[in-house]
This record gives C-alpha cells, sequence and structure tokens, in this order.
C-alpha cells in the first residue's frame, strides 16, 4: 500500500484488557517511534472501551497494519479473538505482534493463521522498519529483529537487533492516549512512566534475562526530568509510577533525576522498583533526596525467606540485605512492597515456614509494608522452567493452551501440595487481616488475627471462610 498524497496512514494498535489500568507503556513506546507527519497512530484500549472490538474493526478498513501487545496467559485469548475478527474484514491485513509472549514464542505465534509478524524484544525501531517496508510495498522477509510467516507460509525467524539506547527514540506521545481517562479508572491522578528496558540480573524464575540477554538500557537523567515535567505541565498527575523492571539500576542517574525533581517544584509523589542489594548500597544522601524528591513506595521483590533457595533462584540477594533496605525506608518513612513467591520445584518445608516467617517480620515492621505471597508458575523463558522441562515438566503447547494458562489463579503448580497451599493461604489471610489499616467495624476481627499471627495459630479459619463467602477473591488475568 502506498500513501495518498496529503493523507497520513493509519496504524492501528491494540492492547487486549486487563484486569489494572497501568497506562498502555509498549503502545506508546512503538506508536510514539512512528513519524506523526507520515502516520496516523490510533490506540484501542480494551480496558477503557466496552466494544472495543467493534472500536478496532471500525478502523480496520484503512489501516496500514494492525499491532497487539501480547503478555502471556488470558490477553491472549482476547488477542486471539480480535485478530481473527480484523482478518474477517481485511484478510489482507498485516497483523504484527510484540511483547512478551511473542518475544518467547514468536515462531509458536505464527502458527495462528491471524498472525504475520512477531516482533523480540526491544520493539521500537523494528515496527518502525516493519511500518515502513509496509508502506512501501516491499516484503519483511530481511526484516532484522521479527519473525515473519513467507509467501510459500514457511517462517522465518530474523536475525536479533541489538538493543538501542532509549535516550535516541522521540519521547512517549502521551497524547495517543486518553490520560484523563485512566486517572478516572485508577481512582487516582498517576502518570505510569517507564524510563529504562531490560535488566542485568540473572534471577532464574524472571523471562527479562532471556528476552532482555541481561542488558539495560536507560534514559539519560535531565532529559528524564525535563520529560516529565512537560508531562506534570500537561495532564497535572500527582503521582509517578516508574514501571521499569530495576529503577534503582544506576544510584547516580536516580540522585540526578531526583535532584531535577526537586529544583524543578514539581509537587508530586513517585514509586518504582529497588533490589535489597541496590538498597544497601544506595548512599544515605541519595536515600534522602529521592524521599524529598516524592519517593513514597518502593517494590523490593525477596522472593524467598531462604539464603538456600535464593542462591538457588539466582536471586543474587541475602535475606538480610532485605532486612537492611526494610530499615533504611522505615527510617525514611517510603512505603513497601516486598513480594515473595513459594512452590519453586524442590522447595522444602522449611524453605517455605522461612518465607512465611520472613513476610511475618516485614509485615509486622510496618502497616505499610505489604508482602504479597505468589505461587511459582513457570514464567516462560526462564532459567527454572527450562530446568523443570528437562525434567520432564510440560508446558502448554497451543497458543490456545498459553492463554489458558494463568499466572495468578487457579492450581498452584505441581510443586505444593493441597496441605501447604492451604496452610499457606490461611497464613496469608490471616497477616493481610491483622496488619492492613481495618475500618472500626473489623477491630475485633483484627484483634483476634494479631492473637493468631502472634501464636501461628491458623486452625479452624472460619473468618477467612466467612470473609471468603462475602467476597469472593478476585483473579488476576
Ligand atoms: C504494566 C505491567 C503489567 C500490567 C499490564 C498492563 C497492560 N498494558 O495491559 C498488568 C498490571 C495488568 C500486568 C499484569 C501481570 N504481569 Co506484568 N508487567 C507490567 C510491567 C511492569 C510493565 C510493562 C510495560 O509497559 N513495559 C514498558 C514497555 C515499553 O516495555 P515492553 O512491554 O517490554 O514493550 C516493549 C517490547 O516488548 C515491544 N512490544 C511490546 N508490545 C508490542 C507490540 C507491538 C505491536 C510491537 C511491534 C512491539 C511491542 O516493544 C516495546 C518497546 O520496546 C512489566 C515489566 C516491564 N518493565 O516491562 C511486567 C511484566 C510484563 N509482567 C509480567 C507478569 C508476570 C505479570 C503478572 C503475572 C503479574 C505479576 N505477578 O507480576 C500479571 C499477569 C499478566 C496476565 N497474563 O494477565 C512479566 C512477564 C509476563 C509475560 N511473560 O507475559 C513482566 C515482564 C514482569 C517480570 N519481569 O516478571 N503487568
Ligand atoms: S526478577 Fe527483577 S532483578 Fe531479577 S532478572 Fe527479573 S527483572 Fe531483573
Amino acid at each position: 500500500m502506498t500513501a495518498p498524497r496529503g493523507k497520513r496512514l493509519k496504524v492501528v494498535l491494540y492492547n487486549p484488557q486487563a484486569v489494572f489500568f497501568t497506562m498502555p507503556l509498549a503502545l506508546l513506546a512503538v506508536g510514539s517511534e512512528l513519524d506523526p507527519d507520515i502516520y496516523d497512530v490510533v490506540i484501542v484500549d480494551a480496558r477503557l472501551d466496552s466494544d472495543a472490538e467493534n472500536t478496532l474493526l471500525s478502523h480496520i478498513p484503512e489501516a496500514l497494519c494492525l499491532g497487539v501487545t501480547v503478555l502471556t496467559g488470558a490477553p491472549i485469548s482476547d488477542a486471539l479473538r480480535v485478530c481473527r475478527s480484523a482478518k474477517l474484514v481485511r484478510p489482507d491485513l498485516p497483523v504484527v505482534w510484540g511483547g512478551w509472549h511473542p518475544s518467547m514464542f514468536s515462531r509458536e505465534c505464527l502458527s495462528e493463521p491471524a498472525v504475520d509478524v512477531t516482533v523480540r524484544g526491544q520493539g521500537e525501531e523494528t515496527f518502525v522498519d516493519i511500518v515502513g517496508r509496509l508502506a512501501q510495498g516491499r516484503p519483511l522477509d530481511d526484516c532484522p529483529g521479527c519473525t515473519v510467516k513467507l509467501a510459500d507460509g514457511t517462517i522465518r525467524e530474523n536475525p536479533a537487533r541489538a538493543l538501542t539506547e532509549v535516550d535516541k527514540f522521540r519521547a512517549h506521545d502521551y497524547g495517543l492516549i486518553p490520560v484523563e481517562r485512566y486517572y478516572e479508572l485508577k481512582g487516582k491522578r498517576q502518570l505510569d512512566f517507564i524510563s529504562s528496558q531490560g535488566c542485568n540480573f540473572r534471577c532464574a524464575f524472571c523471562s527479562d534475562p532471556f528476552v532482555y540477554g541481561r542488558k539495560w538500557v536507560g534514559l539519560e537523567p535531565v532529559r528524564m526530568a525535563m520529560r516529565l515535567k512537560e508531562l506534570w505541565d500537561r495532564y497535572r498527575f500527582d503521582d509517578v509510577n516508574f514501571q521499569d523492571e530495576t529503577f534503582f539500576t544506576k544510584a547516580g542517574r536516580v540522585e540526578a533525576l531526583a535532584d531535577r525533581i526537586v529544583e524543578s517544584g514539581m509537587k508530586i509523589t513517585w514509586a518504582a522498583t529497588m533490589r535489597a542489594d541496590q538498597g544497601i548500597r544506595l548512599p544515605e544522601a541519595v536515600w534522602a533526596r529521592c524521599k524529598q524528591s516524592g519517593l513514597r513506595r518502593l517494590l523490593v521483590g525477596v522472593e524467598s525467606g531462604s539464603n538456600e533457595v535464593l542462591k538457588r533462584i539466582r536471586k543474587d540477594i541475602k535475606i538480610e540485605q532485605v532486612y537492611e533496605t526494610a530499615e533504611k525506608m522505615l527510617r525514611f518513612g517510603i512505603a513497601g512492597h516486598f513480594p515473595f513467591i513459594v512452590g519453586f520445584p524442590e522447595e522444602s518445608d522449611e524453605d517455605i515456614q522461612a518465607t512465611l516467617d520472613c513476610a511475618k517480620r516485614l509485615r509486622s515492621m510496618s502497616p505499610d509494608f505489604l508482602t504479597p505471597i505468589y505461587y511459582f508458575k513457570p514464567y516462560p523463558g526462564s532459567a527454572l522452567v527450562i530446568e523443570a522441562v528437562a525434567r520432564g515438566f510440560r508446558l502448554p503447547e497451543t497458543l490456545d493452551d498459553w492463554a489458558q494458562f494463568d499466572y495468578v489463579a487457579g492450581e498452584p503448580g505441581p510443586w505444593v501440595s493441597p496441605e501447604k497451599f492451604e496452610r499457606i493461604e490461611r497464613f496469608k489471610f490471616f497477616h493481610e487481616l491483622a496488619w492492613k489499616k481495618a475500618s472500626r467495624g473489623r477491630r475485633i476481627l483484627q484483634k483476634i488475627a494479631r492473637y493468631r499471627c502472634n501464636k501461628d495459630n491458623y486452625r479452624w479459619p472460619v473468618e477467612m471462610l466467612f470473609t471468603r463467602w462475602l467476597v469472593p477473591v478476585q483473579t488476576l488475568s
């Protein structure tokens, strides 16, 4: 297809349904990189639009291509549904999938007739290349960074594209999305922002090392602060949620950003991710500056309370570092999310107990410290899964099977017995109840829960059964 003179080419991007209202940063990243003089980018977010499929279909007749961001699990089934509908309307429409699932299963995704191209890893340059070739009617057969279905139906995995410094990309154009609508749905004026891609670490349960090859690229702090200020002037947010995998990868970058935020006069708070080892290395002055610039909450992945397990999953932290970082957070008045994972293959009862003890200790340090406990699910692409598969564990095979794969709800995985599952669920329930800020009506329940937690007594959990009966647990995907 070639561009009619003066008319911009429409590129349609789709974000599948999900339960949280994080701004669609992946689509903002790839959409903003397209030259706005040539392309008219339309983002359809199924989380905002109850009739997203029809909205999408209304753009399809004149679209140059459809791009979809796809996470593993339930988003796949929504992505499949809309791509199949779009192909019914326009069988010749090029459909491009990018994001975490296609990055790991680029060939497998192409077994679906409604998908033509999959993009692996960082997507900005690859998408610009794909869209440019489509606009000029050139083939994608040798386009780096993507896997393509050739005219004869065979699949070709083109060479990877080197990771590009994110400073080279255009600033994300938040004008492509209805920012106010996200604020409304989140119930707060919170901007999502991504300042880096990838991660240098090697955790064996995580897909990042597989997708980004342990590389990390981040925005230069002065430029980042300028972009934030421009966005603040335009969208008046109260809070920024940095969605980076490891925001504190470079302490100097964070310090410079904090300095600029203070100087800019922006009245904001912010939240980000930090590893426990980064926390203890961070100089006190930088902690103080971050707090002064508005740092309100850190997410510090703990994963396990057992140093033995931490070693096995290659987390490269010690549990003592978690406590030390938590102490600093307490001292600076910074809230914390400390997520754990239980049910790793071959995890012993003692290991699980160590995790529960650690969660208990952190939770009781501050009502602002949360300690969510997840069950290990085989994150595709991770080293632990590759080991488990070598020992006979079977991953889903088809795209439809992957669509049924639920990271959060459902069975806890073959490595957690029903008895352990029950014990952990009771622990989670009573600790949540014991430490969260409770309304007046719940104070008695909270007292009982604290008593139970202090005594580690979770037998006859009538409070739990009653509460679950009143408010069924929500699943994530
Ligand atoms: C925001 C977020 C979410 C949001 C998703 C919001 C949405 N848009 O629908 C919510 C809260 C719903 C969510 C849920 C979960 N998430 Co999440 N999430 C993230 C997070 C923190 C940021 C994603 C993001 O916007 N990144 C910024 C963009 C710029 O980067 P990107 O997504 O990688 O996109 C680049 C490329 O992938 C590519 N690309 C992406 N899409 C497309 C599309 C096209 C057309 C093209 C060409 C290219 C392309 O180009 C982009 C620019 O380079 C990431 C971690 C991270 N920092 O990426 C985890 C992450 C994606 N989540 C993850 C997980 C495990 C989960 C959960 C299980 C929760 C949990 N326990 O952590 C659930 C369940 C997901 C599900 N099945 O429903 C994993 C990977 C999951 C997977 N294999 O799919 C990640 C990587 C975290 C991790 N290291 O474990 N998540
Ligand atoms: S879990 Fe976090 S620190 Fe570990 S590899 Fe993944 S993103 Fe990096």
